[in-house]
C-alpha cells in the first residue's frame, strides 16, 4: 500500500509532527507527494504556522494552503506592531504626546524582541506575545493607579521567584511560564502557559500570580479535552474568565491587592456560566452530552466566548449563540441564566466560519460570511422582549467581505479582512485619531476621507457601504495632504475644494473616490512597468495585517511589512505630483465645478 492513496485528513495527522524541513523533504521524494494538494495542504501549513509562531486560533479564519505557507515564510522576519489613537500613559509605545495620532506608526524598540505572535490593547496599554512565549507591555496596565511607564519602552511581564525565568529556554519547567495564549482586559492581563497554568497580571512592575479555583480543580500537562484542563483564558472589562474542560466557563473578579512577595498563587471562588460545561461526545451519545439537565434545550459545547461589560456571550459547536448576564454583589460575580439569542441562529444547519468576538459594550457574530455587530443594550432588550436583530447591525461593508476579526474600542471599531486590510467604523472622542484614517487634526486631509471633525470626529454614515481602510504607507499620507491642498492645480480646484469646508454635497463621492484610489495604490505606485521582478512574489502586498485590536480610544495592529516592496515604493517618490484634485460626477447626475475633465473612477 502506498502512502499517497491516503486521504488528506489522514496524511494531516501523520505530517503534523514533521518539521517544515522534513515536510518539504518528504514532498520532494516523489511526484505524487509533490502534488499541490499535499505540498500546499492547508491543514499542515496552518498547523505549523500556529504552533511555531503561537498565532492565536480564530474560528472565523480560513485560508488555503498557499496563503498559510506565505504567512509562514514572512512571519520569520516581517512582524511589526503599529498603533494609533489617543496616547495615554505611553500605551502607543512611541515617544510624543500629540493629542491626535490618526496615522498608524510602528512601535519603537520591538524589533529585537523577535517574532510577534499576537498583540492586544488595554485601557492604558498595548501588550504583545512573542513566538517564544514571552509577554511584553507598553504603557501601564491600570491607569487608575499612580503607575507610570517610560514612553517608547516596553516592559517584559514578570513572574514570581518560585518559577523559572522564561528567558532561560533550556529549563524543563519553562512550559509553566511560556505563554500559549493571552488576553488583555481594560486593566489586567491573563496568560495561559504551555503547561495549562493560568497567570494574572495587574501591573507591569509586579510579578504574576497563578490562579487556582476553590471549587474546580485544574490540571497542567493535560490534553485540552481532559477534565480539568484549561483551554483558553479571556479577560473582560473588569472581570476574568477561563474555559475549564468539564466545568465550563468560569468567571472571577480582577484580583488586586497582594503585597507579600512570597505569595505566588491565588485561590479564587469562581462562578460557572450555566450551560457551558457540556462536552461534545462521541457521535452516538452526542445529544445527551449536549442537552441541558432538564432536556429543555440543545446547547452544544462551547467553541468560544466573549466577556462584555455586563454579559458573557458564547458560541457552541452547533452554531448557536447564548448570553448570560453578569451582576456584581460587592466584589463577587453573580451570573444569570443562559438564554439563546435565537435571531442569531443560523438558518443553515451546518453554518461555517462561526465566531463571536467583542469587548466592553459591543460584539460581533460571524456566520458563514455574514457579520452582525451588536451592542449589549440589545441583549438587555432581547432578554425582556425577544426583539429581532436591528437592520443597522448588518453593516454592508462587513457582509461577505472576508471579515476575520472585529476589534472594539469605546466608540470606534475595526474589522480585519482576509486580504490583510483593516477597515474602520464609528467615531473618535476628542478627534483623537482612533479610526486611524490619517490626515492632520482638523485638516481637510481628514475630511477628504469622510472623517468629520467637530469636537469629536465621526465617519460619514455612507462609509458603512464599502468601509474606510487604514493606510500604513507613509506615501499615502503625503498624497492625502497633497490632494487635499488642491493637487497639481490648487487654483483650478478652489471651488470644488469648498466641499471639504462645507461638508455638503459631493463629500460622499469624493471620500469614496479617494478610498478606491488608495485601495489600488500598489498598482499605481508600481506604475505600468509590470516587471514582475518578484518583490511581491507572495502577493501579500507591502503591508499585510495579521490581527487588529482596540480598547478605549486607541488601536493597534500586528502587520507583516515587506521591506523590499516598501523601499521600492518609497523610491518612486511623488509619482502623483501631476495629479489634479478630482472632479466627479455626483450621484444626482450633476458634476462638480471646474473646467478639467470629469475624473475616472478606479474599479
Ligand atoms: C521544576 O518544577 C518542579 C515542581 O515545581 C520542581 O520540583 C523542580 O525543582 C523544578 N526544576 C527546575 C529545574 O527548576
Ligand atoms: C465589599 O467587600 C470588601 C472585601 O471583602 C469589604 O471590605 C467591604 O466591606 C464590602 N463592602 C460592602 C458594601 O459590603
Ligand atoms: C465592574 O463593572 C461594572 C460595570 O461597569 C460595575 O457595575 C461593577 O461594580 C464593577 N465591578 C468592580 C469589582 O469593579
Ligand atoms: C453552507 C453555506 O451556507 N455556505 C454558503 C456560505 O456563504 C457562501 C458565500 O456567500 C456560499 O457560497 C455558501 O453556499
Amino acid at each position: 500500500m502506498s502512502i499517497t492513496i491516503l486521504p488528506v485528513e489522514i496524511l494531516d495527522i501523520i505530517t503534523k509532527d514533521l518539521t517544515v524541513r522534513d515536510f518539504l523533504a518528504l514532498c520532494s521524494t516523489c511526484k505524487a507527494l509533490h502534488d499541490p494538494n499535499i505540498r500546499l495542504d492547508a491543514g499542515y501549513w496552518s498547523h505549523v504556522t500556529h504552533e511555531q509562531f503561537r498565532l492565536p486560533n480564530r474560528p472565523a479564519v480560513e485560508g488555503d494552503g498557499r496563503k498559510w505557507q506565505k504567512l509562514y515564510r514572512r512571519l520569520q522576519t516581517q512582524t511589526s506592531v503599529f498603533t494609533w489613537g489617543k496616547s495615554n500613559r505611553g500605551c502607543l509605545g512611541r515617544q510624543g504626546h500629540a493629542r491626535c495620532n490618526p496615522v498608524p506608526l510602528p512601535m519603537n524598540n520591538i524589533k529585537e524582541l523577535g517574532i510577534i505572535a499576537d498583540m492586544q490593547c488595554g485601557g492604558w496599554s498595548t501588550s504583545f506575545l512573542t513566538s517564544r512565549g514571552l509577554l511584553y507591555v507598553a504603557g501601564v496596565l491600570d491607569g487608575m493607579t499612580a503607575e507610570y511607564a517610560v514612553d517608547g519602552v516596553v516592559a517584559r511581564l514578570k513572574y514570581p521567584a518560585s518559577v523559572p525565568d522564561p528567558l532561560r529556554r533550556e529549563n524543563p519547567n519553562n512550559s509553566l511560564v511560556a505563554i500559549r495564549q493571552f488576553s488583555s482586559g481594560r486593566n489586567h492581563i491573563l496568560g495561559l502557559s504551555d503547561s495549562g497554568r493560568i497567570w494574572t497580571w495587574k501591573s507591569h512592575a509586579e510579578p504574576a500570580l497563578q490562579v487556582k479555583f476553590l471549587h474546580a480543580d485544574t490540571y497542567e500537562h493535560r490534553k485540552v479535552t481532559a477534565p480539568g484542563a484549561v483551554k483558553q483564558v479571556m479577560a473582560g472589562w473588569n472581570f476574568s474568565s477561563a474555559y475549564v474542560t468539564g466545568a465550563g466557563i468560569l468567571l472571577w473578579g480582577v484580583h488586586r491587592g497582594h503585597t507579600d512577595p512570597e505569595v505566588d498563587t491565588v485561590v479564587l471562588d469562581a462562578t460557572a456560566v450555566p450551560w457551558t460545561s457540556y462536552e461534545s461526545a462521541r457521535k452516538s451519545d452526542r445529544q445527551t452530552a449536549w442537552k441541558t439537565e432538564d432536556e429543555e434545550e440543545i446547547v452544544g459545547s462551547v467553541v468560544t466566548w466573549v466577556c462584555l461589560e455586563n454579559y458573557v456571550v458564547f458560541l457552541t459547536d452547533i452554531g448557536r449563540i447564548f448570553a448570560s448576564r453578569v451582576e456584581w454583589d460587592n466584589i463577587s460575580i453573580v451570573v444569570g441564566n443562559s438564554f439563546e439569542l435565537r435571531p442569531l441562529r443560523s438558518t443553515n444547519p451546518y453554518p461555517t466560519s462561526c465566531d463571536v468576538q467583542g469587548s466592553f459594550r459591543s460584539f460581533g457574530v460571524f456566520m458563514n460570511g455574514s457579520v452582525a455587530v451588536l451592542h449589549q443594550d440589545w441583549l438587555d432588550s432581547y432578554s425582556h422582549a425577544q426583539c429581532a436583530v436591528p437592520p443597522s447591525a448588518l453593516i454592508p461593508a462587513l457582509q461577505q467581505s472576508g471579515v476575520q476579526q472585529l476589534a472594539f474600542g469605546d466608540y470606534h471599531f475595526h474589522a480585519l479582512h482576509s486580504d490583510g486590510t483593516i477597515t474602520s467604523y464609528g467615531k473618535e472622542p476628542s478627534a483623537c485619531g482612533a479610526l486611524g484614517l490619517g490626515g492632520g487634526w482638523n485638516k481637510p486631509s481628514r475630511t477628504i476621507r469622510g472623517v468629520l471633525n467637530n469636537h469629536d470626529a465621526e465617519l460619514i454614515p455612507e462609509a458603512r457601504q464599502t468601509g474606510r481602510r487604514v493606510w500604513f504607507e507613509p506615501e499615502k499620507q503625503k498624497w492625502l495632504e497633497f490632494l487635499s491642498r488642491g493637487g497639481a492645480d490648487p487654483d483650478e480646484s478652489k471651488e470644488r475644494r469648498e466641499v471639504l469646508k462645507t461638508r455638503g454635497k459631493g463629500l460622499v463621492e469624493l471620500s469614496e473616490w479617494v478610498e478606491r484610489r488608495g485601495r489600488n495604490w500598489d498598482w499605481f505606485a508600481r506604475g505600468d512597468d509590470g516587471d514582475g521582478d518578484g518583490e511581491d512574489e507572495d502577493g501579500l502586498g507591502a503591508y499585510f495585517a495579521l490581527s487588529v485590536s482596540a480598547a478605549g480610544w486607541s488601536s493597534g495592529a500586528l502587520v507583516l511589512v515587506n521591506s523590499a516592496l516598501t523601499e521600492k515604493m518609497a523610491g518612486r517618490g511623488s509619482f502623483w505630483e501631476s495629479e489634479r484634485f478630482p472632479r466627479l460626477r455626483l450621484r444626482d447626475g450633476t458634476e462638480m465645478a471646474g473646467t478639467i475633465e470629469v475624473s475616472e473612477w478606479t474599479a
